[in-house]
């Protein structure tokens, strides 16, 4: 049964039922009736419960009081549909939803094998492929997805994609007009094949990681010891740039660290390791993270702070690396420690009407490091991912020293750091799904924690530039991404309590209905404040990789991938936690 929770989104559940009228509709008219009055009947009281639903629909959309009912559950998700949620302690599998998950995998898998199978990107729409290179491609989506694949248990897809990666993938591609970038060609292409080769065992995927990293190495060859942006992988050239960003810069670290493991070659190991001196040795007195740094010297730049895009996963990784070799490096968890302190001190806000928990972002003012910074309330829909790494970060690094933290935590197993995590953690959390109060259940790539123009009545939020019946703003769009079902899931697994798994199921929901395209496939959502959506042609390699892993895992048992066992690189590609065996860090306290 669904316990306490019972929350979803009312504007995804109004769209549920609209549309679930009308799938009988059409089946109706050819199927069901024998008399063309009766179907006249039927199908005028159709339209009058339709008009209804509608009326209400609208009723609730402009003049409801908070957008989102909290104490609203849908029939079709009432007792008898979900099963037992814990037992004996232990976290077990929603079958039927986690089984809905699988099949909206395999819409999206089959649609790209049959339009564009071996292709790097797919466009879901014009049901076409592109290439990152103009001599073919590096596996961009397909290693991003098998590890998805091998979780759901998949056999024949896995099959089909691990036989392309033995006959096709190869790195020595053309990089001269398009090269490859380091950080994306790290987390998703280095990232999947040392996972499918941790759940696979399949030396395979070892021999193709070993090949790519060697042949991105040279990245690193810079004065400051931080990575080149871009790399030329067939020429095994870095791409020199004046500056790197942060979060490029300093996630590499968990994939590079895993291949030195497997390996015994401690090159990979120190590459990556020296950026994490280099940016502690840049280190501000907020113990905050400018997004730009100076690839010759490895200073920062004056540039934003923000934990959005090309901030965000340095500190992600800052956790996971500390958490990646069974906590045994402490500079990772001083380091980590230190930026969550200044995260509180500078960044974690609410807003005045709800007390929405969100972060805002610091833009400085003048041209050098004395200047004041303006405070933006503004949010990348990327710093969801936070939440869920907050409350990781209180139950290990802010647990009390030899304390075996419960399920859900017990605030007396926490340090007082980890108290303040996990209460901003969860805080965080109710704040990103504020942003799913749209019309179609889905968050804005960005929102503004203010009310502003265009905003639904008491919603404190809203997206800059959107206006009813206007063109969509880039801001109101939702690329399928995956930060707040990240979170979810984490929240999930660390609580047990069942509200998560709705709140998951409500986006899944959110997905199916506005981003699902009947012939195949997935596609961005333009807008997410107005139904029926308009899409865009790209279907992100993410959303295999990371949306739909984190939805499956939310819904399967606890032992699928345990958070005790494994760390998530920032792609979602699961990596054993290990201690160094013939490893020596160098870079320590
Ligand atoms: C992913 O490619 C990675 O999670 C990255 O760190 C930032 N976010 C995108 C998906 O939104």
């Amino acid at each position: 049964m669904l316990c306490g929770g019972r929350k979803f989104p009312k504007w995804g559940w109004i769209m549920t039922s609209l549309s679930n009228w009308q799938v009988p509709r059409s089946n109706c008219v050819t199927k069901t009736f024998s008399s063309s009055s009766a179907w006249m009947r039927r199908r005028t009281i159709q339209y009058l419960v339709l008009l209804f639903v509608g009326a209400v629909a609208t009723h609730l959309y402009f003049f409801s009081s908070d957008g989102i009912d909290p104490s609203y559950i849908p029939d079709w998700l009432q007792e008898d549909e979900t099963p037992e949620a814990v037992s004996k302690g232990r976290l077990l599998a929603d079958a039927p939803k986690r089984n809905a998950v699988v099949a909206a995998f395999k819409h999206a898998w089959s649609a790209y094998e049959r339009d564009a199978m071996g292709s790097d990107e797919y466009h879901p729409i014009s049901h076409q492929g592109k290439n990152l290179s103009h001599t073919g491609g590096i596996g961009y989506t397909i290693v991003d997805a098998i590890d998805t694949m091998l979780l759901m248990d998949l056999k024949e897809e896995y099959s089909r994609a691990a036989e392309w990666v033995r006959t096709s993938l190869r790195f020595d591609r053309d990089g001269h007009s398009r090269c490859f970038n380091t950080f994306e060609t790290t987390i998703r292409v280095l990232g999947g094949l040392l996972s499918a080769h941790h759940l696979t065992s399949d030396p395979m995927y070892l021999h193709h990681a070993v090949d790519l990293a060697d042949r991105m190495l040279p990245a690193f060859d810079t004065t400051s010891g931080l990575p080149m942006t871009s790399i030329d992988l067939e020429q095994r050239k870095g791409i020199a740039d004046v500056y790197i960003s942060t979060a490029e810069a300093t996630t590499l670290q968990l994939e590079f660290r895993d291949l030195a493991q497997l390996t015994g070659n401690e090159i990979y190991w120190h590459k990556a390791e020296k950026v994490m001196a280099v940016v502690e040795k840049a280190r501000l007195p907020s113990n905050l993270a400018p997004i730009s740094m100076s690839a010759n010297d490895g200073t920062y730049l004056l540039s934003d702070i923000r934990l959005g895009s090309r901030g965000d996963s340095y500190y992600e990784y800052l956790l996971k690396q500390y958490l990646q070799t069974v906590r045994t490096e402490p500079v990772y968890l001083k380091m980590y420690e230190d930026a969550m302190q200044g995260i509180h001190d500078h960044l974690v806000h609410k807003t005045p009407k709800h007390k929405l928990t969100y972060l805002a972002e610091l833009h400085p003012r003048g041209p050098n490091w004395q200047t004041t910074w303006d405070v933006e309330p503004k949010q990348d829909h990327l710093v969801c991912f936070l939440a869920g790494s907050l409350m990781l970060g209180a139950t290990t690094a802010g647990a009390l020293p030899n304390t075996k933290v419960s399920v859900p935590p017990q605030m007396s197993e926490l340090t007082k750091a980890g108290r303040r995590d996990w209460e901003t953690g969860v805080a965080l959390l109710e704040g990103c799904m504020a942003t799913h109060q749209t019309a179609t259940g889905l968050s804005p790539e960005i929102a503004q924690f203010r009310p502003g123009p265009g905003s639904l009545p008491d919603r404190d939020w809203h997206i800059k530039g959107w206006r009813a019946g206007g063109s969509a703003p880039y801001d109101a769009r939702y690329m399928l991404r995956p930060e707040t079902i990240e979170s979810l899931f984490l929240a999930w697994r660390l609580t047990g309590n069942p509200k998560y798994r709705a709140y998951a199921w409500g986006i899944f929901q959110g997905i199916e209905l506005h981003a699902r395209l009947p012939g195949g496939g997935y596609a961005t959502v333009l807008d997410v404040d107005t139904v029926p959506t308009k899409l865009d042609d790209k279907q992100e390699t993410f959303y295999l990789s990371e949306t739909l892993k984190y939805l499956f895992l939310t819904f399967a048992d606890e032992d699928v991938i345990s958070l005790d066992e494994y760390v998530f690189n920032t792609e979602a590609h699961p990596l054993p936690i290990f201690r160094p065996s013939s490893i020596q860090p160098l870079f320590t306290l």
